[in-house]
């Protein structure tokens, strides 16, 4: 009898495009991942109406970053690879753990303090309750692991407290999961501050790469990069913040560590250097763009896939969510 995998649960906001942030701290590392685990991968259309959007244009990003995640590796065929916003479970849930849920620790989520001052016109309800259909996206497929980047180690502790307050007066219902953070890159920073993580809803153009960026494009934004004034490529975080992000990035695009990047690039300038981090990441991006060329042409395809490892995931989520229901005593008739 073949031994029952663990359960992988992670998703991306379907809001603007992917960042080479969003690539290389998550979904660069969820590729593999279906070797060791049975894995979930969620477009989580419903977590981006904390943010107005246009409805067209967010129905297409909607889709793209679907044809995003095919592209970059995730076969739909092996990974169950679905919209948040088609399993009703998932905004069933989230309203009854918000009754697990304290105004108090809510109050304390930094991304809820950032995003309240970014939007500071729409602070909504929604916004502030993020965490919780997070927490209920992953405790419905009782998920022992989420690959995030570090930005999101605050909502996974969040999600772990809720599952154990949760377990604790009802038994065990949910598994506790545990967050997973790549080696390399869990957190890219910004290519014009090298203190602010690399964030798809950057005004400034230039502190971004995006996945669909082509190769010039690319290549012109690490020349860019803002660096210090010294010439020497050696990675020191607190005093060399954008070398030592560039030199991340190489690594993690490369496999070389930082001892051999510092050899690589002894007694060379940043030129040199920055010309070889641009090129080693269009040549890593190349080929995903075209696939997701490819795949966008392809609508009835995605679509088919969509559908398909919905009706998994509804299946799934739906077992648990029936027992949740049976716990706090809904009426079953
Ligand atoms: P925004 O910055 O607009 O809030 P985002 O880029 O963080 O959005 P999300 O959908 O919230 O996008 O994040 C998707 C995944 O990408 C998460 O696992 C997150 O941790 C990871 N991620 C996002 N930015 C970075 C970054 N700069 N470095 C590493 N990982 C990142
Ligand atoms: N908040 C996450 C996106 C997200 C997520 C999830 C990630 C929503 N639900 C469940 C992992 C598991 C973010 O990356 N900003």
């Amino acid at each position: 009898m073949s031994e029952e995998k663990k359960i992988l649960y992670s998703g991306m906001q379907a809001t603007g495009s992917l960042t080479l942030g969003n690539y290389l701290g998550a979904l660069k590392n969820w590729v593999k991942m279906h070797e060791e685990y049975e894995c979930f991968y969620g477009v989580m259309d419903l977590h981006s109406l904390t943010v107005r959007q246009e409805p067209a244009k967010f129905r297409q990003n909607a889709r793209k970053l679907y044809a995003l995640y095919v592209a970059a590796g995730l076969d739909p065929e092996v990974n169950c690879v679905y919209f948040q916003s088609h399993v009703s479970a998932h905004a069933e849930l989230a309203w009854i753990l918000d009754c697990f849920t304290y105004m108090g620790e809510l109050s304390r989520m930094t991304q809820f303090k950032d995003k309240s001052q970014k939007h500071a016109d729409n602070v909504n309800a929604g916004l502030f309750t993020y965490p919780v259909l997070m927490a209920a996206d992953i405790l419905l497929y009782q998920a022992h692991v989420v690959p995030v980047g570090v930005d999101q180690k605050q909502h996974l502790e969040i999600t772990r407290d809720i599952a154990e307050r949760f377990n604790k007066i009802y038994g065990d219902v949910f598994t506790v999961p545990e967050p997973y953070f790549g080696e390399n890159g869990a957190k890219v920073m910004s290519l014009a501050d090298p203190t602010k993580k690399m964030s798809k809803s950057d005004e400034n153009v230039n502190a971004t790469i995006l996945l669909t960026d082509d190769r010039d494009t690319v290549i012109r934004k690490f020349k860019r990069a803002v660096t210090d004034s010294d010439a020497e490529v050696r990675f020191a975080p607190e005093e060399k913040p954008g070398i030592s992000n560039l030199m991340e990035i190489y690594g993690s695009v490369t496999g070389k560590s930082h001892e051999e990047i510092e050899s690589e690039f002894a007694g060379k300038g940043y030129g040199d250097f920055k010309l070889a981090v641009g090129e080693a990441v269009a040549d890593e991006l190349a080929p995903l763009q075209e696939r997701y060329e490819k795949l966008l042409a392809d609508k009835s395809y995605i679509d088919d896939c969509i559908r398909r490892n919905d009706d998994k995931a509804r299946y799934v989520s739906n077992k648990t969510l029936r027992k949740v229901k049976k716990k706090v005593g809904l009426l079953e008739v």
